[in-house]
């Protein structure tokens, strides 16, 4: 009984063939194409979202666990195991701040995807490494079906929800383009005027004034009236998204 129960576990790894795939190599398909999906999305979000060190290297170390999956299998899956446990670590905080945007897409697609994602590249590591025959191109057909739905939802939904505001030509105009600011020192707001913010990025920001409670959401693409009920003074904003901690500024209000 004690030696049934420990012989199949032997003999799956013994069907390993010599090259190490699994018996007809599907794992092994299955987790070379889901682990390219997340390090491309980590990679051209970069550009998309600013610069974020970390998504950089998760998707490097992806592409690289991808390139040598097929000549050193057993490298491969546990090198994107572990790659895929300190993404899903590590990117918890970007996916989860982008998960409450639905106005903003592309947030909202990593938010919903991408740890989803990590999980199931997870699955197919472990079982490429276990040797599983079955399952594989399921798992694969369902992650990018549920993958393409959910982006035709997001931008779908991004219409619907939010607004936007037309800018008058009195407003004073803050403008966020490439994860920056633009001129954002030079910000001055009078009694009376109207402060909006315009965000030619395709993604999302915050126009936030940590110690007088100010926290205006700002989706991709949208321009976004900021209350202002702020006594004379000068106030240090920032934009609260996780990785865009460059994104700061100074506003004077005047009496
Ligand atoms: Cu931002």
């Amino acid at each position: 009984m004690t030696a049934d129960l420990t012989a199949p576990t032997t003999d799956r790894t013994n069907l390993d063939p010599p090259g190490g795939s699994t018996p007809d190599g599907s794992w092994d398909r299955t987790l070379a194409i889901l682990a390219a999906v997340v390090a491309v999305a980590d990679l051209a979000i970069q550009p998309l979202a600013g610069l974020i060190p970390p998504l950089l290297a998760f998707g490097v170390l992806g592409l690289a666990g991808v390139a040598v999956l097929p000549r050193r299998p057993k490298v491969g899956r546990i090198g994107l195991l572990v790659v895929s446990l300190l993404g899903t670590a590590g990117g918890a905080p970007f996916a989860l701040a982008g998960l409450a945007h639905p106005e903003s897409p592309i947030d909202f697609v990593h938010g919903v995807t991408s740890l989803p994602l990590r999980v199931v590249v997870m699955v197919a590591a472990v079982a490429a490494l276990r040797g599983a025959s079955t399952g594989a191109r399921r798992t694969r057909v369902v992650a990018l079906g549920s993958l393409a739905g959910l982006v035709v939802v997001a931008v779908v939904s991004s219409f619907v929800v939010g607004s936007s505001v037309a800018a008058d030509p009195g407003d004073v105009v803050l403008r966020t383009e490439g994860a920056v600011f633009v001129d954002g020192d030079q910000l001055a707001v009078a009694t009376g005027e109207r402060l909006v913010v315009d965000n030619a990025d395709p993604f999302r920001h915050t126009f936030t004034i940590e110690d007088a409670g100010v926290d205006v959401e700002i989706p991709a693409g949208r321009t976004v009236e900021v209350p202002l009920d702020l006594q004379p003074g000068t106030y240090d904003y920032i934009c609260a998204v996780p990785g865009h901690e460059a994104m700061t500024g100074t506003l004077e209000v005047g009496a």
